[in-house]
């Protein structure tokens, strides 16, 4: 761990050798005491490689068949890429929109988020067999260099309206995974180490914002906040950072050139008290 200093402390995790195999009693109690968790290479590649074919399939059938001609392979490290994706962002701002919408439910977005040893590492950390949990909310950002429209302010995962599915926070968790090397530089995500112990925050604010195309962000009290170690993880391509629901955490600022790739599923354990059912809907997001 690197602290690269600032008036709160932001400690760069990086530098961690892979783990195989089940979550060992260590990282469960670390997760317990601090409500996150970096492991090491648990993500199968091959299946972050086909979100990112299915990314590049919606740019092609929507953005324009220029986009053919970049590759598949590598298509996040080709630069020409991200100035194309950058571009239509700018002159086709709802297009761009209809491909963020259509990539939340592509096959393989839900086959990353439900991999075998992902489910049974939630499973694990959940204290509950893999069968009994739910997951939704399958989340594929792109998050563009120095976006003030959709990044998130300080945060719990639990508070998501209509996105729900516990009460409490304190029985699901967050599987965010990064779809290419994710750094303090292009946005690593925010942490509050232990926040979680606080349980759901009451004096939130939540608002949308007064631009377009923007989305709902949500703002909770410096002194909140500032009573916190901040922790950047570093991750690359097969790691996993599990955020409990009810840990406070942000989007990073990206001041790369580039727009950064991650993923999410969100996991509930159907035994718990606070388990709120639900079902998950279909909206239209064009010709309608
Ligand atoms: O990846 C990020 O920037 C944080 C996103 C996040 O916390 C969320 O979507 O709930
Ligand atoms: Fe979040």
């Amino acid at each position: 761990m690197m602290n690269v200093g600032a008036r709160q402390s932001i400690s760069v995790v990086s530098e961690q050798p892979q783990q195989a195999g089940p979550l060992s009693s260590e990282e469960i109690s670390f997760f317990a005491d601090n409500g996150y968790l970096v492991r090491r290479g648990l993500i199968d590649r091959d299946l972050v490689q086909n979100v990112i074919a299915s990314a590049r399939h919606l740019f092609v059938r929507f953005g324009g068949d220029h986009f053919a001609r970049i590759g598949e392979r590598g298509f996040l490290e080709n630069p020409l890429a991200h100035q194309e994706m950058l571009s239509l962002r700018k002159t086709h701002p709802r297009m761009f929109g209809v491909i963020y919408d259509v990539m939340q439910s592509m096959a393989s977005m839900h086959r990353l988020t439900t991999q075998d040893e992902l489910l049974s590492a939630c499973g694990q950390l959940l204290s509950v067999n893999r069968d009994q949990m739910t997951v939704g909310n399958f989340l594929c950002r792109m998050d563009a260099p120095h976006d003030t429209r959709n990044n998130l302010d300080w945060h719990q995962d639990v508070i998501f309206d209509g996105e729900v599915a516990d009460e409490d926070g304190c029985d699901g968790l967050t599987a965010w995974i990064p779809l290419m090397h994710v750094h303090p530089d292009n946005g690593s995500v925010m942490l509050c180490p232990g926040s979680q112990h606080v349980g759901r925050i009451q004096n939130y604010v939540r608002y949308k914002r007064d631009v377009e195309h923007g989305s709902e962000t949500h703002r909770i009290s410096d002194e909140i906040v500032n009573a916190y170690e901040h922790v950047a993880p570093e991750v690359v391509c097969g790691d996993v950072v599990f955020l409990g629901l009810n840990l406070i955490h942000r989007s990073g600022t990206n001041t790369s050139d580039r727009i950064r790739f991650t993923a999410q599923g969100r996991y509930y354990n159907i035994l718990s008290p606070h388990f709120v059912p639900g079902k998950l809907h279909y909206v239209p997001v064009m010709g309608t």
